[in-house]
């Protein structure tokens, strides 16, 4: 499951394996580093608007994905010329051309999340559908100070199994319709469906689609029920940044406006000037023992620096709180890496969820 951390958890963590000084097997060395975006939203409206919003419809466009270099990305709506069209004023729609109720649904496509009878709306991957949206996703708008920071690497799954200068668009959330589901898949020359995002199984690290620097594809999207769709994606891609891990603001230290980053973030989505020093777009545990990795000591300890940082962010766990004392207690018998379990285990599953209301 694509998972939001429970941040209160994850604080116990921290205080526990600095209590432990578990921070000095850490190590931040490479030569290659991993960067995410923050949290991208993307709108679809199924025979359903937004208001105030310009109704992207029977065109050719494509998710236009970016990384524009030095940790930076966006994303927006290729209209074949001008600029690219921004989340905010436009969305996509999927119109009552691409509604089908089929009676049955083949077995290789119950990754759609749908019953047998159950409507469901789709956009093809093919071009001759002159009435509907015909939607890409590309990275041919990426600066060429974004491709030159982006190096070759192999997500090794769906479809970025070669290595290449890939961007992952990775989905890690939905607020749309009850009941509602979302499959991006491609028919490839084997005539089976390669499946990239499909939430009717939960939403996960593998819900991920890659395209290159320079390239675009097309591919096949589904929607179950009719209404609107706000859908949270991450952008990730591999660059030769080697920055100081830790180095939040980028200022040539890790002291403790960094720290104080990482804690008003913590448990979050998030990007590298928020704290997510490890680039796969989470602010977690592995981040804080990245930054303590680089800690200078002159900053004075980083336990009470640590201490002063988390109680600038209003929470409603202490770190001095019993169970925190007793979770200090369970390491001094398991270990380190019980912890970081614990913490992938204390997660909860992004999903569909009723709050946007149904049009038709
Ligand atoms: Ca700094
Ligand atoms: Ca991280």
């Amino acid at each position: 499951m694509r998972q939001a951390k429970n941040a209160n958890q994850l604080h116990v963590c921290v205080a526990a394996s600095l209590a432990l000084g578990l921070l000095a097997s850490s190590s931040t060395a490479r030569a290659d580093q991993m960067m995410a975006s923050k949290p991208i939203t993307i709108r679809f409206g199924v025979e359903a608007d937004f208001a105030s919003s310009n109704r992207v419809d029977q065109i050719h466009s494509d998710l236009e994905l970016l990384y524009n270099s030095a940790g930076t990305f966006g994303a927006g709506i290729d209209f074949n010329a001008g600029p690219l069209g921004s989340f905010a004023t436009n969305h996509y729609y999927v119109n009552a051309s691409r509604r089908f109720t089929p009676a049955t649904i083949p077995a290789q496509f119950a990754f759609w999340g749908a019953s047998n009878g159950q409507t469901v709306w789709t956009l093809s991957q093919a071009s001759s559908l002159p009435n509907a949206l015909w939607l890409g996703v590309a990275g041919e708008n990426i600066p060429a100070a974004g491709t030159a920071e982006m190096v070759d690497w192999s997500p090794g799954q769906n479809n970025g199994t070669a290595a290449a200068k890939w961007l992952e668009l990775s989905l890690v959330g939905v607020r749309g319709p009850a009941g509602a589901n979302v499959s991006l898949y491609q028919i490839l020359a084997n005539n089976q469906p390669s499946v990239y995002w499909a939430t009717s199984d939960g939403i996960a690290s593998n819900d991920a689609f890659y395209v290159q620097s320079g390239a675009h594809l097309h591919a096949w999207w589904v929607f179950t029920q009719p209404g609107t769709y706000e859908i949270d994606v991450q952008l990730r891609t591999n660059t030769n940044l080697n920055w100081l891990a830790g180095d939040a603001n980028r200022d040539g230290f890790v002291d403790r406006l960094d720290l104080n980053a990482l804690a008003q973030n913590f448990g979050t989505r998030n990007d590298w000037f928020a704290g997510d020093f490890t680039g796969d777009g989470l602010v977690d545990l592995q981040d804080f023992f990245a930054l303590g990795a680089n800690w200078n000591p002159a900053n004075g300890s980083l336990a009470a620096a640590w201490a002063d940082a988390r109680a600038s962010v209003p929470e409603p766990a202490t770190i001095a709180s019993l169970g925190t004392m007793a979770l200090v207690a369970l390491r001094r018998r398991s270990g380190a890496t019980t912890c970081t379990q614990v913490v992938e285990r204390s997660t909860e599953t992004v999903r569909p969820g009723p709050s946007t209301p149904t049009t038709t």
